[in-house]
């Protein structure tokens, strides 16, 4: 039996993570979270395609990719949640279940990161938690897909 296919989604600057800036990021790596997002799709039943980009058009086109092959998306647009209608329009377009993730509480930081253009056509969105905030994430998606619900 074919697994429903996640695509996991991250934007620019998270090649970065756990090599610059651990006292807002943590000190895991994109390679770390990958693991923990492999794991956590195993015990789900759920294949994932984890990839990374910093080309805002790349992570569009990734987007635009997952209609017809993906069964939901966690996505954490990184910088483009703050500045992007195209993002968000090829999110609204693929129309599937998806929830945004950031490792940080953008709420507690500088007023630029309040806002995501992401958020308004995510099903759900998950901030703070680091990592783990991932592997809810993909619990998220399941629970959608199970329920064949799209909020
Ligand atoms: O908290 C998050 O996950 C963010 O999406 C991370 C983005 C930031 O622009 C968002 O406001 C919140 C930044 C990506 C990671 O950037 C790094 C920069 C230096 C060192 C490590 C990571």
């Amino acid at each position: 039996m074919t697994l429903p296919l996640i695509a996991v989604l991250n934007g620019p600057n998270l090649n970065m993570l756990g090599l610059r800036e651990p006292g807002i990021y943590g000190s895991a790596t994109l390679d770390d979270i990958e693991a923990l997002c492999a794991e956590t799709a195993e015990e789900l039943n759920l294949a994932i395609d984890f990839r990374q980009t910093n080309a805002e058009a790349e992570l569009i086109s990734w987007v635009q990719e997952c209609r017809g092959r993906a069964a939901g998306i966690v996505i954490n647009p990184a910088g483009y949640s703050h500045t992007s209608v195209a993002l968000m329009d090829a999110l609204s377009a693929v129309a599937l279940p998806t929830v945004e993730v950031h490792l940080s509480n953008i709420h507690r930081r500088e007023a630029f990161r309040h806002h995501s253009y992401v958020s308004r056509v995510a099903s759900g969105v998950i901030c703070g938690l680091g990592p783990a905030g991932y592997a809810l994430a993909l619990r998220a998606i399941a629970g959608l897909i199970a329920a064949d619900e799209t909020p």
